[in-house]
């Protein structure tokens, strides 16, 4: 059974970037707007509060059929039926997570360079994401921008969907789709924004 990415917008939680009362009200806005995937990235969440959100937000995209993921944290995406996990350099590598998750699970894989990229596809991941593309708001935490270069670069070597993270908003959606990125992955521009529904179907809009 093939598993398959059926998604081209990927929004990533913060709750430190969040200008809603909570995470499900700002999730369930997105979602209202077309949202399709969503990873929770709360890395100082413990595990209970962390197992508390991933359940209330498996409901939540459940009801609007969107896929969930889990950062890093295979476990919990386990425990939740999560539709996939996503890991960076200091998770679990892709081909452990495998055996853990089981065939069905999506693994995707945080990549900074087109031979990540590659390395990631090599390991087992079913997708990526590469960046920061462009500069992040947080750039410090990120590294230096690699440009849209690296998405050709990257997509170049590799059969797996690339997802495009790092400073993207809907203006620079075209370009970065031109150089091949099957996908977005952002945070600030939905999230941090005022009004979320709106700025989600907008990058629909830009991405279909
Ligand atoms: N990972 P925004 S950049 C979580 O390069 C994350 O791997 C990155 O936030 C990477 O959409 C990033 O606000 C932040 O720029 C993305």
């Amino acid at each position: 059974m093939a598993r398959t990415i059926d998604f081209k917008l990927y929004f990533i939680t913060d709750r430190k970037q969040m200008r809603t009362t909570t995470m499900e009200k700002a999730v369930e806005e997105a979602l209202a707007g077309g949202l399709q995937a969503v990873q929770i990235r709360e890395k100082d969440l413990g595990t209970r509060e962390l197992l508390t959100m991933a359940h209330s937000l498996r409901a939540l995209t459940a009801r609007f059929n969107a896929r969930l993921f889990i950062n890093d944290r295979a476990d919990i995406a386990v425990a939740v039926d999560a539709d996939g996990v996503q890991l960076g350099h200091t998770s679990m590598p892709a081909h452990a997570v495998r055996t853990v998750v089981g065939e069905q699970m999506l693994i995707g894989v945080s990549t900074h360079s087109p031979e990540e990229v590659f390395m990631a596809e090599r390991d087992g991941a079913d997708f990526v994401t590469l960046g920061p593309i462009y500069e992040t708001p947080s750039k410090i935490k990120y590294g230096k921008p690699l440009g849209v270069d690296s998405i050709r670069t990257g997509k170049n070597r590799v059969t797996i969907p690339v997802f495009a993270i790092g400073g993207i908003t809907p203006d620079r959606v075209n370009e970065v789709m031109g150089c091949g990125a099957d996908g977005v992955a952002v945070i600030s521009a939905i999230l941090a924004s005022d009004d979320i529904a709106a700025h989600t179907k907008e990058f629909m809009r830009v991405l279909n």
